[in-house]
C-alpha cells in the first residue's frame, strides 16, 4: 500500500527536500500528490517541480480573514485526497475547518523540542535563555499551535559560540532525519493519533521520545 501525502510550504523547502529523497530511495511507501505554497516565491517549489511533482500556489493574502483561507486551502488540499498532510515549514497557523477535516493526519515539523518554544523564533530564543541544548520535534497537529501530541523528537548541544544560524542548521539536519522516520511510520500503518496521545506499534509514545545528536561522528 502506498499512502498519498500533501506537503504543505512556505519557503526554502529542505524538509520537502529530505521526503522527496526518501521517497526516491525507496524508504517511503508514499507519494507526494502535490506540495502546496502560501508563498508564490517558494524555493521549494522548484524542488517539487524537479521531482515532477504536481504544485500549487495558494496565497493567504488574497483572503478577508483567516476562515476564508482555511476553508480555500482544505478545499484544494482535498482534491488531491491524501491520507496525511506534511507542514514542512508552512508558516500560517491552521484553523479549526482545516484542521478538523484532517484530524489525526497532519503533522509538523518544529524546530525546538517541544513544548519548549511554541511558535516562532525557536533558536534565537533557546540561545537568549542559555540553553545548553535545543532540537526538533515532530507531532500531529491540533487546533493548539504546536501542542499537539509528540511523534518523535531529536536533541542537539547548544555550544557557547553559537549563532542563531549555526544553531538552526545543526537542528535542521535533525529535522531532514526525524521527518521522513515519522511519515514512514505513518506509511507504513504504525502510527496514529488516538485520544490525544501517539500509537506507535500500538503503544503509547513516551511524550519525550529522545534520540542523542551526534557530532562528527563521536557520541556525547
Ligand atoms: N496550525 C495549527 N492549527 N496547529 C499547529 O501546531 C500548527 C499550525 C500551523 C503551522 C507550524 C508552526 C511551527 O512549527 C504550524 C503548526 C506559523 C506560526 C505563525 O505564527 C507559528 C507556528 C508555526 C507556523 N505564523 C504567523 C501567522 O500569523 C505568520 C508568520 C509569517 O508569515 O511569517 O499565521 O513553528
Ligand atoms: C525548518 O527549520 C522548520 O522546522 C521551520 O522552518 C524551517 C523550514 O525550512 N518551521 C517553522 O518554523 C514553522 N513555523 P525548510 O523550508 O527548508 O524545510
Amino acid at each position: 500500500m502506498t499512502i498519498a501525502i500533501v506537503v504543505l510550504i512556505s519557503g526554502r523547502g529542505s524538509n520537502l527536500q529530505s521526503i522527496i529523497d526518501a521517497v526516491g530511495r525507496g524508504e517511503l511507501p508514499a507519494r507526494i500528490a502535490a506540495v502546496i505554497s502560501n508563498e508564490a516565491d517558494a524555493l521549494g517549489l522548484h524542488r517539487a517541480q524537479q521531482a515532477g511533482i504536481e504544485t500549487r500556489v495558494l496565497s493567504h493574502a488574497g483572503f478577508a480573514d483567516r476562515n476564508d483561507y482555511d476553508l480555500a486551502l482544505r478545499d484544494l488540499v482535498s482534491e488531491f485526497n491524501p491520507d496525511l498532510i506534511v507542514l514542512a515549514g508552512f508558516m500560517r497557523i491552521l484553523g479549526a475547518q482545516f484542521v478538523g477535516r484532517f484530524e489525526g493526519r497532519i503533522m509538523n515539523i518544529h524546530p525546538s523540542l517541544l513544548p519548549k518554544y511554541r511558535g516562532l523564533n525557536t533558536h534565537e530564543r533557546a540561545l537568549a535563555d542559555g540553553a545548553s541544548n535545543h532540537g526538533a520535534s515532530v507531532h500531529f497537529v491540533t487546533t493548539n499551535l504546536d501542542a499537539g501530541p509528540i511523534i518523535v523528537q531529536s536533541k542537539v548541544p547548544i555550544y557557547a559560540d553559537d549563532s542563531p544560524e549555526i544553531l538552526a542548521e545543526r537542528v535542521l539536519q535533525e529535522e531532514h532525519r526525524i521527518l521522513p522516520q515519522a511519515i514512514r511510520w505513518f506509511a507504513e500503518g504504525r502510527l496514529s493519533a488516538r485520544d490525544g496521545r501517539v500509537l506507535l506499534d500500538g503503544e503509547t509514545r513516551p511524550e519525550q521520545s529522545l534520540t542523542s545528536h551526534r557530532r562528527h561522528g563521536i557520541p556525547n
